[in-house]
């Protein structure tokens, strides 16, 4: 069957692809942000307020724009993946996977029977019905699943993860992962660097795709993780380019 979500076909053939993170639920951020170029945004229901709502609101933002919408769910949850896949999604970041039965959980909650438990219903991604049996019969190859890697346990089960049928990519979130080698925030420090090469490495060997997160993106960052060998990678998010294109302005003012 076709893939025609580009972002699934990239991750599986490790082309680089851009995208960027939506932290503030608006539709007007969505609005601005698809018009950049990225290739997907993901919208972060995680460590936001952005519900189910304002996750249809932001899609409703990005689709027609030439991005892909993602979700970056709030957990490893069957009726969250299922609730953004129906309402905008074309793909789903899962957080904090550190197991191979937790990847077979995220896959299985993204994908229809049999390969998987995602609920059949008249919705909005197969325009409330209208669509409903080319949508059945594509979503399964179009859906893109990426497991965020996150703890030295998820970098020592890391083959495994990998090996799960249906995880296309893994996405590394620096933060915690920074916490979890007992130095929350510090990114750059070596252990943590050693952990990303791990999980870049297995990539290689699985031919799937390594992402990372450039939550503060400067050429030096976004030069050290393309180098590193990711091509997935997660360009900034809304707030932190709010606040640096603020300060850049006061500044020509203030100095
Ligand atoms: C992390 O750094 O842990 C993240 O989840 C960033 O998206
Ligand atoms: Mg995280």
């Amino acid at each position: 069957m076709a893939i025609r979500n580009p972002v699934r076909h990239a991750l599986l053939g490790r082309t680089l692809t851009v995208g960027t993170w939506i932290q503030a639920g608006h539709a007007a951020v969505a609005e601005v942000l698809a018009n950049v170029g990225f290739d997907w945004i993901a919208a972060d229901c995680e460590h936001t307020d952005i519900d189910i709502s304002a996750f249809t609101t932001l899609a409703r933002g990005m689709h027609g724009r030439g991005c892909v919408p993602m979700a970056r769910v709030r957990e490893n949850d069957t009726l969250a993946i299922r609730q953004v896949l129906d309402m905008g999604a074309q793909g789903v970041i899962v957080p904090l996977i550190d197991t191979p039965a937790a990847a077979r959980k995220a896959v299985q909650a993204a994908k229809y029977p049999p390969e998987g438990v995602r609920g059949f219903a008249f919705s909005r991604m197969n325009n409330w019905g209208v669509d409903f049996d080319e949508y059945v019969r594509t979503a399964n190859d179009d859906i893109a699943v990426v497991a965020m890697i996150e703890s030295s346990r998820a970098v020592d089960t890391i083959d495994d993860i990998l090996a799960v049928d249906g995880i296309d990519g893994v996405f590394i979130g620096p933060y915690d992962m920074s916490g979890s080698y007992g130095v929350p925030g510090e990114t750059g420090r070596p252990k943590v660097k050693e952990g990303c090469a791990r999980v870049v490495a297995a990539c290689e060997r699985a031919g799937k795709s390594a992402g990372i997160h450039v939550v503060i993106p400067t050429q030096e960052s976004v030069n050290d993780a393309v180098d590193a060998g990711f091509t997935f990678i997660g360009l900034g998010v809304d707030t932190v380019f709010l606040d640096r294109g603020a300060r850049a302005a006061l500044k020509c003012v203030r100095s």
